[in-house]
């Protein structure tokens, strides 16, 4: 299995741990005197970067949370002049102002670095033709994945998102070998190129590197299938870098941390405390190297948990499992606790339906309706009511028994869901309304 960089991939843990620690000793100091946030935090808190001791001392400092990165906006965060920042991205936020992150030189060769590991561990190599069908702009991923696919010597289609079918024009006529985008994208483009009537075999795809939004073991399953290729999971965030902070290798169990850049940590949502390795909690990453803006234990809001088993692979990086979700994107409905991934992985299982959901969210008076939309194969579909209506039983009995709780469901016709290029809109909450 290749391996980037194997000294730093394959460091043992003590060496590690050591990096760690005089790292974010620096980082520390490093926001303390440069951004004025950490210099207050810091002073409320009795906080001296000198005196943090040993990774654990760590767990004393505050957390950075979105809405403070928010009400930075746009540049308070940032712990150099703007003469050393040579790019700026922000968030994707949906609500409010976004976040805006900047980098250094230094910050973009590490980027790179990351995602050479990345794509390395994915099984790219200098001989790939690589698709980056990310949108190239203010998100993260187009440029994010470039450098680093042009850093390990790979064939760069900067493509970016949308138009499908001069994306499965230029994947046939360019012999793509590597697919960059969102797993929900993916599926869109088997798709589309299922209708457009091009065989998997016309195509050269080998592997696809897909993140950016959770997806489930069942979806990996249908996208390997349908586009024949080997797909990993790759996941990041802006405020901390973008793509690139963990990747999943061939093992495909869990994505390894690049920790020699930053520190994960897992704590319970509701106390803030820290839980053990293997126990689901909200992520919390240090960035450890970050020139522009150095970001100390950022609450992520991404639900998973840490494996520190080694892995076969050789890698001693820790993983993380796959999100299940966001702590802010899960629903309480009728009291009940539901991540959309626990619906999808019940839809991507039956043959009757394609993985193309949405869950609409209403309240009747003081109860909550969830409504499943999912859409009908087309071998399945019929004009007859009376299957539909027992697909639809079967699958209100299936999400009965997975979760505990009773759902409505709507059929619908095949592709009568909206695709998106990039990330999916897989809920709509329309009780935030009332
Ligand atoms: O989505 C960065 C990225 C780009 C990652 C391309 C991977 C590939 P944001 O737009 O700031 O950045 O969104 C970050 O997306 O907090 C997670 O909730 C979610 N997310 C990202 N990757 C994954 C993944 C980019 N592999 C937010 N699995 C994060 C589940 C993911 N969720």
């Amino acid at each position: 299995m290749l391996i980037w960089n194997p000294p730093v991939e394959t460091m043992p843990r003590n060496e590690l741990l050591s990096l760690q620690l005089e790292r974010l000793r620096t980082i520390m100091r490093h926001a303390y005197d440069n951004v004025p946030f950490y210099k207050k935090v810091f002073d409320e808190n009795g906080v001296v970067p000198e005196h943090i001791k040993s990774l654990k001392d760590l767990q004393t400092v505050p957390f950075t949370t979105k809405a403070q990165m928010q009400a930075s906006y746009p540049y308070n965060m940032f712990a150099v002049p703007m003469e050393k920042v040579v790019r700026i991205h922000s968030s994707s936020g949906t609500t409010g102002k976004p976040t805006v992150v900047g980098y250094t030189r230094n910050d973009l060769d590490n980027w790179s670095e990351l995602i050479a590991r990345l794509l390395t561990a994915a099984g790219v190599t200098r001989n790939d033709i690589i698709q980056i069908s990310f949108g190239y702009g203010m998100f993260t991923g187009g440029f994010g994945l470039h450098y680093g696919a042009e850093k390990v010597g790979a064939t760069v289609i900067p493509v970016s998102s949308g138009n499908t079918d001069r994306q499965l024009m230029i994947m046939r006529d360019f012999k793509t070998t590597g697919l960059v985008c969102t797993p929900s994208y993916a599926i869109y483009l088997a798709e589309a190129m299922q209708e457009a009537n091009i065989k998997r075999d016309e195509l050269h795809l080998r592997v696809g590197m897909f993140g950016a939004e959770p997806w489930t073991e069942s979806m990996r399953v249908e996208i390997e299938s349908r586009l024949g290729i080997s797909a990993t999971d790759n996941y990041g965030l802006s405020e901390v870098m973008g793509p690139g902070v963990s990747m999943e290798c061939q093992v495909k169990k869990g994505m390894h941390i690049s920790e020699d850049h930053f520190i994960a940590e897992i704590i319970d949502p509701e106390t803030g405390k820290n839980l053990p390795n293997g126990t689901m909690g909200e992520l919390v990453l240090t960035t450890l190297t970050k020139e522009a803006i150095p970001v100390i234990r950022y609450r992520t809001r991404d639900i998973t948990c840490l494996l520190d088993e080694p892995c076969a692979c050789g890698r001693t990086f820790v993983r993380m499992c796959k999100p299940q979700g966001r702590s802010d994107d899960m629903l309480i409905i009728r009291g009940v606790n539901v991540f959309p991934s626990q619906i999808e992985t019940v839809l991507v299982e039956m043959e009757e339906t394609d993985p193309h959901y949405q869950l609409v969210i209403t309240r009747e008076g003081a109860l909550d309706e969830l409504e499943i939309k999912v859409e009908v194969n087309e071998a399945f579909f019929s004009d007859e009511m009376r299957q539909m209506r027992e697909i639809e039983e079967k699958i209100r009995q299936k999400i009965k028994n997975a979760l505990g709780l009773s759902a409505k469901i709507k059929l619908v016709e095949p592709k009568s869901i909206e695709r998106s290029t990039g990330k999916a809109k897989r809920v709509v909450d329309l009780r935030k309304k009332s």
